[in-house]
């Protein structure tokens, strides 16, 4: 049998045996692929910080997930070959990803145990009997030399070899096509979609209407399905809401425990609160407003009775991602809910249904954990959130921020048109938005109505734009006349800052 043959009977084989995992854990939770990448992102988000949070955006991790795939396949192939000279190697080899694939599911903390292991001994076998099965259908029918040189005999091993190691794959393939759509999810968004959402006590209203539209301007309410998502979940976490506990502890005088149905008895409020992650650039897209239903987290801080020595508030969520925030911060009256739903619709599970907190004025990493399990009180001496543990700040408020959304191009037509973008400092909130073109005067513009100082707000200019070329440029103030700096900071490790510019060739 030649090398390229043994080679393709490994690729099979672990096909075959990543195909039988998937499958069988698809009904309880992660893969052990996805295990297995949970582990890289924990490993590998500190020395890829400047980057990190971008990158654990959802296409990249699509491509993490081929990357595991493809490595498996690669690896495979080696096999193949080690185990058409020594079947014994092959076949440990296998069993040894197997090993691998249950030791990052016991580290996982959505992935079902018993369910993990019997995947991986399955898998592992059924790898195994393929690998075996392959490599004896291609392998030369010793011993007399006669028969080995006859041209049928060849034909029929190959024959064989290829319609095993076909079925193998076209059997694979619709094994992880099954797993994937079991695993979408669906079932989850359809019960999701069917809950009855309290009405709050009291709200803050969106504004009635707008002043001014511009094409392209980002609307004042994010839908949520353009909603940018960022966090470090391979697999986002399922959770069936009638299971789910919230459970406040740490340094508490009352420690307690509230179900879901509990929990939306509650008082609750609902806020338009604009969430910004702190990987956004300027001029970014790592940005939103929405309206939040939810309990003010300091009803349930009350009802635990926080501790004096207390400083820190720490959201944990089930798959074990921590943010903290000072306690100070939620009780200088800023709006701080535990949310339930999302621009009237219960939350998306991509974006931490059943509950998350989110937290005005504070950046997404040190405050709005999605798929909330614990707010665990403690200090700051004492804990730190996972992306500190990465050397993000352990503080970090949402520094004031402009940008231009419209006109989008770099080429654009001569003569009248608009220059519009938002500009947000939740929550102090925004009193002015100036801009400037080719290094001129700042120039004030007219700004759209917002519900509070939470939200970011429109902000629009006529221009009559001359013909040649251009340079843009906004900054925000605050309400407490703070001037949005234009000194140029990447992201890590707090947050950007400078002036977003656009530049334009008006013909
Ligand atoms: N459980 C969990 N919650 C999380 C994260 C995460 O990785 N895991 N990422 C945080 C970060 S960095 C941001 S910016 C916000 C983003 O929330 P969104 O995806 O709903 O926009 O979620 C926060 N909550
Ligand atoms: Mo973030």
């Amino acid at each position: 049998m030649g090398v390229g043959r043994d080679r393709i009977a490994g690729v099979v084989a672990a096909g075959t045996a990543l195909a039988t995992t998937e499958l069988i854990t698809a009904g309880s939770g992660p893969s052990l692929i996805d295990s297995i990448g949970t582990q890289f992102i924990n490993r590998f988000a500190a020395p890829l910080k400047d980057i990190a949070v971008q990158l654990f955006g959802t296409n990249d991790k699509a491509a993490l997930e081929i990357g595991i795939v493809v490595v498996a396949l690669l690896i495979g192939a080696a096999l193949g070959k080690a185990g058409a000279k020594r079947f014994a190697t092959g076949a440990g080899g296998i069993a040894a990803f197997g090993v691998l694939g249950v030791l990052a599911a016991v580290a996982d903390p959505l992935a079902s145990k018993a369910t993990s292991v019997i995947g991986a001994i399955l898998g592992a076998a059924v790898g195994v009997l393929t690998l075996r099965t392959l490599l004896q259908s291609g392998a030369s029918p010793a011993p007399a030399p006669s028969i080995n040189t006859d041209p049928t005999v060849k034909e029929s091993s190959r024959r064989g070899f290829l319609m095993f190691a076909g079925v193998a794959t076209v059997a694979s393939v619709a094994a992880a096509g099954t797993a994937r759509a079991i695993r979408s999810g669906s079932e989850t968004a359809t019960r999701i979609a069917k809950l009855v959402l309290p009405k709050p006590k009291k709200t803050t209203p969106l504004p009635a209407a707008q002043p001014f539209t511009a094409d392209g301007l980002s609307p004042y309410v994010t839908p949520n399905k353009d909603f940018y998502r960022i966090d470090t979940a391979l697999y986002v976490p399922r959770i069936d809401e009638s299971k789910w506990k919230l459970n406040l502890k740490g340094m508490v005088d009352r420690p307690f425990s509230i179900t879901y149905d509990e929990l939306l008895k509650m008082d609750m409020v609902e806020e338009p609160i604009t969430l910004q992650c702190v990987s956004n650039e300027v001029g970014g897209e790592l940005v939103g407003n929405a309206t939040w239903l939810g309990v003010p987290l300091i009803d349930l801080l009350e009802r635990a009775g926080v501790q004096k020595k207390s400083d820190q508030i720490v959201g944990r969520s089930v798959d074990n991602f921590t943010a903290g925030f000072p306690v100070a911060a939620v009780r200088d009256g800023r709006s701080a809910l535990v949310a339930v739903a999302m621009n009237g619709e219960p939350l998306p599970q991509r974006h931490g249904f059943p509950a998350r907190l989110v937290v005005a004025g504070l950046y997404g990493y040190v405050s709005a954990t999605k798929w909330l399990k614990n707010i665990e009180l403690t200090t700051f001496e004492d804990f730190n959130g996972y992306w500190i543990t990465r050397g993000w700040s352990q503080k970090a408020p949402i520094k004031i921020a402009s940008r231009i959304d419209v006109p989008r191009g770099f080429e654009i037509p001569v003569g009248q048109q608009a220059i519009a973008g938002v500009a947000w400092a939740p929550p102090v909130g925004i009193k002015r938005v100036e801009i400037r073109i080719n290094d001129g005067a700042w120039m004030e513009t007219q700004l759209g109505n917002a519900s509070s100082g939470n939200t970011w707000v429109q902000w629009m200019t006529p221009w009559d734009a001359p013909k040649g070329r251009h340079k843009i440029e906004v900054r925000a103030i605050n309400q407490r006349d703070e001037v949005q700096t234009g000194e140029q900071a990447p992201p890590a490790p707090d947050g950007a800052t400078g002036y977003h510019a656009r530049y334009y060739s008006a013909e």
